[in-house]
């Protein structure tokens, strides 16, 4: 019953993202049925943190006065017990995104971390690949996962064709999902806010509250596929903020591919 849930108490999510996905990060939420605010000063970042439902960081086109601020809002965040979640976008692909992002852990406690494999291996300083902010690495995600909940003390969310979510012990992968998600700017960055709106709700069992996020949003992207897999990808993102409005917990149920 959590996307209910999420609709009916609108959660407001203060998202300190990128300047690619504002407008889709913000209609996406809007879709879903949160109510998303994008600010960066530093003069109300911290007032605006502490009333939110949950503090999105996303580092996409970050300058080091804005992860500064990011800093504020996430301890501002920390101490009115406001959930963080980070998306190290392109962490690995320079040396500066590694290490803002590490700062950020460092400095605010951050409950859901995720990013893609290759992400999320280059904070645990593991082999990977990122390409910009497009990231694969070889070898197990699932302890790749676990390894970076137990690191940084969060939930670990780890995407691609098949997500993995964990604490460092519980495990959930997620087999919902469509390639066309990765020919949409934006998504991953997306599923960060999505993430936000349902721990915002479900603020005790974050490791359950990030994977129906998760499978939420693999399931809107199938729906959205199947719909205009004719037309082609510019419907197909179209159909799937509708999807984001209309899925419901029921059709969930039917449709998750939940491995483990
Ligand atoms: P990247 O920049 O590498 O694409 P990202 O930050 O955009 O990474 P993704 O890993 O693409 O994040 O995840 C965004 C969404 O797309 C998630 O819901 C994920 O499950 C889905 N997804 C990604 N790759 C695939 C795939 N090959 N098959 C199915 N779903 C996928
Ligand atoms: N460049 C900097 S941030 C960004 C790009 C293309 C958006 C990345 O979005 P996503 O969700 O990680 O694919
Ligand atoms: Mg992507
Ligand atoms: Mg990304």
């Amino acid at each position: 019953m959590m996307i209910e849930q999420v609709r009916k108490e609108n959660p407001l999510i203060h998202c300190m993202t990128n300047v690619v996905v504002t407008n889709f990060t913000a209609n996406g939420l809007l879709a879903l049925g949160a109510s998303p605010v994008m600010a960066y000063a530093k003069e109300e970042v911290a007032d605006l943190a502490q009333i939110a439902g949950a503090l999105l960081l996303n580092i996409g086109t970050l300058s080091t006065e804005q992860i500064d601020h990011m800093i504020i809002a996430g301890q501002a965040a920390n101490e009115a017990n406001v959930p963080v979640v980070l998306d190290p976008v392109g962490a690995g692909a320079t040396s500066f995104r590694t290490t803002m992002s590490k700062r950020i852990l460092e400095e605010v406690k951050v409950s859901v971390l995720r990013g893609n494999a290759g992400e999320i291996a280059s904070l645990l300083g593991v082999q990977a690949t990122v390409k910009g902010v497009d990231g694969s690495m070889e070898g197990d995600k699932i302890e790749l996962a676990k390894q970076a909940a137990k690191q940084f003390n969060c939930v670990c969310v780890v995407t691609g064709e098949v997500d993995v979510i964990t604490d460092g012990s519980v495990v959930k992968t997620v087999a919902n999902g469509h390639p066309w998600l990765t020919k949409v700017v934006g998504t991953g960055c997306l599923l960060g806010a999505v993430i936000g709106a349902f721990i915002a709700v479900e603020r005790e069992n974050l490791v359950e509250a990030a994977t129906t996020a998760v499978t939420f949003f693999g399931i809107a992207g199938e729906q959205a596929f199947q719909q205009t897999n004719e037309q082609g990808i510019g419907s197909f993102q179209e159909a799937f903020l509708n999807q984001l409005h209309t899925l419901t917990d029921d059709q969930m149920k039917q449709l998750r591919r939940n491995e483990a």
